[in-house]
């Protein structure tokens, strides 16, 4: 039986990690074949290393291709094979690093076939039809850039078989941090970026303390990620919802792979109607990291990760809460690990094994990008599509730790069903797992003391900084290191009214919201000042 949930819909999407399998051609689809343990291991998706031709002058180019690849499916315990529109022929978009003050000169090629039915009927301007899906463009979602001309221009219409340049200029006060791109040609955006047209976008931060006034007051937390003196392991962890679906004998859409025979058994998105809003929960898909269904991610205990959790997804809410697991089975625990956990045990795996009640905290020290005044301990982190969070996270000692998808509550998710059993009764969401850690090593570490380890392990790599700065740190307070200051609520002085008018047939003419405006924040001062409390600790 398809497992079904359920979800709604928004207006970004998708998936993936890059499979060490080579593209293929949509006249070749690979045959399904059981996954191995191997590539179930999470990876960060590939790094397109872009050219330096100059300083802060960068090149690459991205290809928009079709690209034929397995995608596991637990319920099956098989692969599903799926032919979609890729960037580079990947599951999941090539990871791209750029510096403050870089000039991205990109070149976006789209292989895509010119013969495209979607787009017979349709003017590549009716932007709320969906028409014309092998039409793209490119958006850098997150960046402080220009919208127009060539740069992160979404009105740009990059035809097939045909190239497209890009110039996109970074202002040298750009905030360090974590970005994502996909394709935002509006008719074509959510069925593209629900295929896994998206990456991770990242500008690294280089800027220290210490230059901080050379550098306009800007100092980058990446520059004081450190454990016994070296940087953090720092991973991209980029959630797909890849919503493909085959045919069944009458060539009718079916999210049911299992029973289409040849050609109708290779899943795809070619088809809005398939994409609808709450039918998420029915199509039995999974939300992927860095392309991969259920992975196993290897850590060591008491190693501090960075962890860019970007929702490239579109259909579903991600509130990800990491717990301890008791004690599993070695036959139950090698299955999960080799072929991940079936829907049908999926529930009861997770009661049985993995301890909402002691749930491991991710300490997020940026939202979408931007580096915050202190560190915030979540027990739930929830993304929205297109939300980032970076987390530290720690592991206190050695075991198998599951990553869950928590029941978020219905008003607070895109998706406001999740299951939908044999097409009738309807449940409410529940919680899934969206990968297993393997945690080895023999550091142990109480779950209670690891704010207190992050802080002083932060605190011994960093000597080098002013002690205000060094002592604000062991207690994770940064706001040293965010590129925009605290709003004190004594600089709030006033309200004034900002209308927002919606388009359609609303019973009102618009809505109207009060915003309250507060001062210009001052310049920093040169000399630090050290932690003085700020709000949600
Ligand atoms: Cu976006």
């Amino acid at each position: 039986m398809e497992r079904s949930r359920l979800t709604s819909l928004c207006t970004l999407a998708v998936l993936a990690l890059p499979l060490a399998l080579p593209a293929q051609t949509k006249s070749s689809p690979a045959p399904a074949k059981p996954l191995t343990a191997q590539t179930k291991t999470l990876a960060d998706p590939v790094e397109l290393v872009p050219t330096r031709t100059a300083p802060h002058t960068t090149a690459l180019s991205l290809r928009v291709q079709y690209a034929t690849f397995p995608m596991f499916n637990p319920s099956t315990r098989t692969n599903d094979t799926v032919h979609l529109r890729t960037y580079n022929g990947q599951p999941v978009g090539p990871t791209i690093r750029m510096l403050p003050g870089d000039t991205l000169h990109g070149i976006l090629d789209n292989q895509l076939d010119a013969n495209d039915p979607s787009c017979d009927h349709h003017s590549m301007s009716d932007h709320n039809t969906p028409n014309c899906f092998n039409t793209t463009n490119l958006h850098t979602h997150g960046f402080h850039v220009s919208p127009k001309g060539i740069s992160d221009n979404v009105l740009l219409q990059v035809e097939p078989q045909t190239t497209q340049p890009y110039e996109i200029h970074l202002p040298d006060d750009h905030p360090a941090g974590t970005f994502w791109y996909h394709s935002h040609r509006h008719g074509s955006t959510a069925l593209q970026v629900s295929s896994g047209m998206e990456g991770a976008l990242i500008v690294t931060g280089t800027r220290t303390y210490a230059d901080k006034l050379k550098n306009g007051g800007l100092a980058d937390i990446d520059t004081v990620l450190k454990q016994g003196g070296r940087p953090i392991p720092d991973h991209v962890v980029l959630f797909q919802q890849v919503q493909y679906y085959c045919l069944d004998a009458d060539n009718k859409p079916s999210y049911d792979c299992s029973t289409a025979t040849g050609p109708n058994a290779i899943g795809r998105i070619e088809d809005y109607s398939v994409l609808g809003p709450n039918t998420w929960g029915q199509s039995g898909r999974y939300t992927t990291i860095n392309g991969l269904v259920q992975p196993t991610v290897p850590a060591q205990a008491g190693q501090i990760y960075r962890w860019r959790l970007i929702h490239g997804g579109i259909r579903d809410t991600v509130a990800v809460r990491v717990t301890r697991s008791s004690p599993i089975p070695p036959r139950i625990l090698a299955a999960a690990l080799a072929t991940g956990v079936a829907p049908a045990q999926e529930q009861e795996f997770i009661q049985h094994y993995c301890h909402v009640d002691q749930t491991v905290p991710q300490f997020e020290f940026a939202d979408d990008g931007l580096t915050r005044d202190a560190m915030s301990s979540k027990i739930i982190n929830v993304l929205q599509p297109g939300y980032r969070s970076d987390v530290l996270t720690v592991f206190p000692e050695k075991g198998i730790f599951c990553v869950l998808n928590d029941a978020a509550s219905t008003t607070g998710s895109v998706n406001s069903i999740d299951y939908q059993v044999s097409g009738a009764t309807t449940i409410t969401r529940s919680t899934h797992i969206l990968a297993l850690v393997n945690v080895t090593g023999s550091t142990r570490i109480p779950t209670d003391a690891l704010q207190s380890y992050i802080g002083n392990q932060l605190y011994q790599s960093n000597p080098e900084l002013p002690p205000t700065v060094r002592e604000a740190l062991r207690t994770l307070q940064i706001a040293e290191f965010a590129p925009h200051q605290h709003i004190p609520p004594s600089a709030v002085d006033g309200k004034q009214p900002v209308q927002f008018d919606i388009s359609g047939t609303p019973p009102n003419s618009g809505s109207t919201a009060i915003l309250t405006p507060v001062r210009r924040a001052p310049l920093p001062s040169a000399t630090p000042t050290s932690g003085s409390s700020p709000p949600g600790w």
